[in-house]
Order: C-alpha cells, then structure tokens, then sequence
C-alpha cells in the first residue's frame, strides 16, 4: 500500500491527504537525515552504499529522492541508479524518487508530506537526498534532524562551498571521492574554516572523507549519523528542531495556499484582477494594491 499511499500524497489527492491527517500522531519516530550537497558530489551513490550498510545490520531504512534527474550531472544515469535501488527494494528497504518538476511551489511541502508518510510507515531512518547549492529552497535543512553535507575535490574551490552557505547548514560535512586528488587539501580547509566560524560550539562538526564507489568511509559515517542523534537528544536540541521543522512546514503551507489563490488570480479573486488593472493604469501603485490585499492578514511588520 505504501507506494499507492505515496503517489496519493505526491500528487495532492484528497485521500492521500486525509491519510497524512490521520497518520500524522504516529509519525516523529523517525530519525530523518537530509543528504545534500553539489550536484554530482556524489549523494546518490553514498545513499546507496549506505543502505548496503544499514541492511547489513539489519536496519530498516527508507529513500526519498528529490528530483533524481533534474541536474546537469547527468540525470539520466541517476534516475536509472534510483529506478535500480527501487526495484532491488526488499521489506527492509524503500526507495521513493519524487520530480520536483512541474510542481508550482510547495516542494518543501511534498517532501515534507512524504517523510511522514515513510516516519508514520515505521521505517526508523527516513534519509532525503536533495541537490543543494546553498541558495535553493528546498529546507532540507529544517526537515531534518540531521543534515549531511557532500562535497568533492574539484567540484569548484572550498571557499566557494564555505561561501554558498551550504556547509552552514551541515551536522555532518562528507568529502566524497576521497579517492580522487585535493582531497585531503579539500578537508583540511573546510575542518580549518570550520573551527573558525564556530570555536565555541559545544559538538564539532565532524568532517569525514569517503569513497561511496567502494563503500570506504561509510561504517563511519553511519556511526558519526548515530552519534548526532544521541547527541540531539541528550543535548535537548532535538526538540529545538523539531520545534523549528512544525514552524517552518506550516509557514510553508501558508505561503503555498496563498500562492496557489493568487495564481488562480481572477476567477476566484475579482478583487484582485480589479486592482490588478487599476495598477496598470496607473489609479493604483503596486504598493497600494499590495496593502489593500494584505489587510487581511493583520498589520504589515513595516507599519
Ligand atoms: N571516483 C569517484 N567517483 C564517485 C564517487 N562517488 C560517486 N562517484 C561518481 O560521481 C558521479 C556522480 O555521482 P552521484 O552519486 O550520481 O552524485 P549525486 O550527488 O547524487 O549527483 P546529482 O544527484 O546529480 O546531484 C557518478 O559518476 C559516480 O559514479 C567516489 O567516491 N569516487
Ligand atoms: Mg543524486
């Protein structure tokens, strides 16, 4: 039934989404890792042989890959890499792949929606793969409890990955394709900017190289992705995040139900194309018209 439920939930069907309402006190069992990073660092190719990992100890996990063939590292070789571990899924193991394409908005949304689908279904690790570049929208960063950041040599300078913001949001930083040269340079510089953007923090962010072909390095960063959650919990932070993820799912929806309404313009807002026209012939500002809309939604922060 999973998968059924899933594509329900994907694609906004009323049943998928009074399932989600009824499952929703089940879920927050889960320990979801967002693995993100540059396109082609190599974040598919960890997950699977992470999965290895954990179905060698008999864990069960579960996959949702956001937008597997979006990037330009050659997608069509990551879809079949993900339509691969789809149909090598045992009971142990989901793989669910979600397009991020043709979606107007609401990504963060139906990824969050799907996590608790894959939480509420009781697989105890929940990992996402998203392509991050620091400057995306996709808030991996607040539905996850704990983020794996994946870099690689030669995949531009690390002042550059230090810079794009991306590593900010990391728990855990993986250079990948430690196999290949620069990089031991590429984790030396990241461990030295680290500790000094964040001398004073209690937990240091463990930098760990790995060569996800081969499979080296990936018992230690299944053991580092362990220890942050016994961490979370013992420091209290995990209820901070979780705190932080409600928030911003719901913020996210509100700003996706006030998109959809605005696009649906006309129709269902004479209002809003009567402004929309005054605007164009100059009776209105925008910024009029803005404030006449908004009053709604009580005073503006500016006034
Ligand atoms: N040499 C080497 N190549 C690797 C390693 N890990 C992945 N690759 C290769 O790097 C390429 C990209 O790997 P993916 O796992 O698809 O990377 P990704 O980050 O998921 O890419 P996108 O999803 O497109 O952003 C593939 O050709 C992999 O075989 C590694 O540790 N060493
Ligand atoms: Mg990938």
């Amino acid at each position: 039934m999973l998968p059924r439920l899933a594509t329900l939930v994907e694609n906004e069907d009323p049943r998928g989404l009074e399932a989600l309402d009824v499952l929703y006190p089940l879920t927050g069992k889960a320990h979801v890792v967002g693995v993100t990073g540059p396109p082609g660092a190599g974040k598919s190719s960890l997950v699977a042989a992470l999965l290895d990992r954990i179905r060698a100890s008999g864990r069960r996990a579960a996959v949702l890959a956001v937008d597997p063939t979006s990037t330009i590292s050659g997608g069509a070789v990551l879809g079949d890499r993900i339509r691969m571990m789809e149909q090598h899924a045992d009971e142990g193991v989901f793989v669910r792949s979600m397009a991020s394409r043709g979606r107007q908005g609401g990504l963060a949304w139906a990824t969050a929606g799907l996590v608790h689908l894959l939480d509420a279904a009781g697989y105890p690790l929940v990992l996402v793969e998203t392509v991050g570049t620091g400057q995306d929208g996709t808030d991996i960063a607040s539905l996850a409890d704990t983020v794996v950041v994946v870099e690689a040599p030669g995949l531009g300078d690390g002042i550059q990955a230090i810079k794009s913001g991306l590593l900010e949001v990391g728990d855990i930083v993986v250079v990948n394709k430690a196999d290949q040269p620069g990089a031991d340079d590429a984790r030396r510089l990241l461990r030295a900017a680290f500790d000094l953007a964040h001398p004073t923090d209690s937990r240091e962010t463990p930098i760990l190289p790995a060569v996800a072909i081969t499979g080296s390095g990936v018992a230690e960063l299944l053991t580092a992705i362990d220890d942050h959650v016994s961490w979370l919990t013992e420091s209290g932070q995990l209820t901070v995040r979780r705190e932080r993820a409600a928030r911003s799912e719901v913020l996210a929806g509100i700003r996706m139900a006030l998109d959809r309404r605005l696009e649906a313009g006309s129709s269902h807002m004479p209002e809003l194309a009567s402004l929309i026209s005054r605007v164009a012939r100059r009776e209105l500002s925008p910024r009029e018209a803005v404030e006449t809309l908004t009053v709604m939604l009580g005073p503006s922060v500016n006034s």
